[in-house]
């Protein structure tokens, strides 16, 4: 609510669905898959489908060029009024496709000047793009942080993209591990209001969610959205090759109570597709394909 939050921290999450439960039933988000490619490779991510780090598994999101994707948002402004928020969440890594994001949110920027801009990532490449995201006033950041010792990571990265070469192991989530937590901070000191995302693996992660969500809290994390994984090889998600569950409800619930005191959880989090339309889970993406957006005008 306005009384618990400084002016400038309300103003940039009263009309966000994600960021604040009471928006949700009343404003909506679009997201535009601009962004196919991705830098590392998450176990439980099947690269046929959306980015499993902020979307729902098993979905091909329709890809589009940025052309298309400003075209399809201005549409969708015109016909959604409560439509607030654009964001750029895969099908892959939005910040592993720099060109076409920013070309995205710079003609977003010029046309659209009122919109939020958001954006997901698993944090690699956002070290070194913290002044591209405050150049177009991207406001909201969401950074996948599945871990915060490397030693839990090599159990859930297989490898990472990175200086030119693929690294594994133990090795590469330590970078991964570096990257985030280094992106995270410079995100807070430019008053970027970021969000982490983590996915919850049974026997895994879940007994160091806590110590994730202090380490981001820390950091300034303004929410920490604990996400089930959902783990069905037709869903095309999968945990390495032994067919690791997902968590039951009870399980996400108490990991995410576990975790109060710390940074704030979210818990209306709809795992959207790369090209979600409309209110949190109402989907209108099928009503907004592109074939249908060109014959709108
Ligand atoms: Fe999209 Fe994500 Fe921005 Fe929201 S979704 S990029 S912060 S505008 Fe929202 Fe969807 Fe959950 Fe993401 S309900 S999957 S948290
Ligand atoms: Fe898949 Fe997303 Fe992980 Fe990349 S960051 S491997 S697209 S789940």
């Amino acid at each position: 609510s306005p009384e618990e939050l400084p002016a400038e921290v309300w103003e940039k999450v009263k009309n966000h669905p994600c960021y604040s439960e009471d928006a949700h039933p009343h404003y909506a988000r679009m997201h535009v898959a601009v962004a196919p490619a991705c830098n590392i490779q998450c176990n439980y991510c099947n690269r046929k489908y959306d980015c499993s780090n902020e979307s729902r598994p098993g979905v091909v999101s329709q890809k589009l060029t940025p052309e298309q994707a400003v075209k399809k948002v201005m549409t969708v402004a015109n016909e959604i009024p409560q439509m607030t928020v654009l964001g750029i969440a895969g099908p892959g890594d939005s910040l592993a496709n720099p060109t076409k994001t920013f070309d995205t949110f710079r003609m977003l920027r010029e046309q659209a000047g009122d919109i939020k801009l958001c954006l997901s990532t698993n944090g690699l490449a956002l070290p070194d793009l913290v002044d591209e995201i405050c150049r177009y006033d991207i406001d909201h950041v969401t950074i996948t942080i599945n871990m915060v010792d490397p030693a839990v990571g090599e159990k859930i990265y297989s490898w990472i993209f990175w200086d030119h070469r693929r690294v594994k192991g133990y090795e590469a989530a330590r970078i991964l591990h570096e990257r985030q937590m280094q992106g995270l901070e410079m995100l807070t000191a430019r008053g970027v209001l970021t969000k982490v995302n983590s996915v919850l693996i049974p026997g895994v992660n879940d007994a160091h969610l806590v110590e994730v969500n202090r380490e981001v809290k820390k950091r300034g994390a303004f929410l920490h959205n604990i996400m089930p994984l959902i783990s069905e090889p037709k869903h095309g998600t999968y945990f390495g090759l032994n067919g690791q569950r997902g968590p039951t409800a009870q399980e996400l619930k108490a990991v995410q109570d576990a975790c109060k005191g710390g940074a704030n959880v979210m818990r209306h989090c709809r795992q959207c597709r790369a090209d979600a339309v409309g209110l949190l889970g109402q989907d209108r993406n099928e009503e907004f394909a592109f074939e249908n957006i060109e014959q709108m005008e």
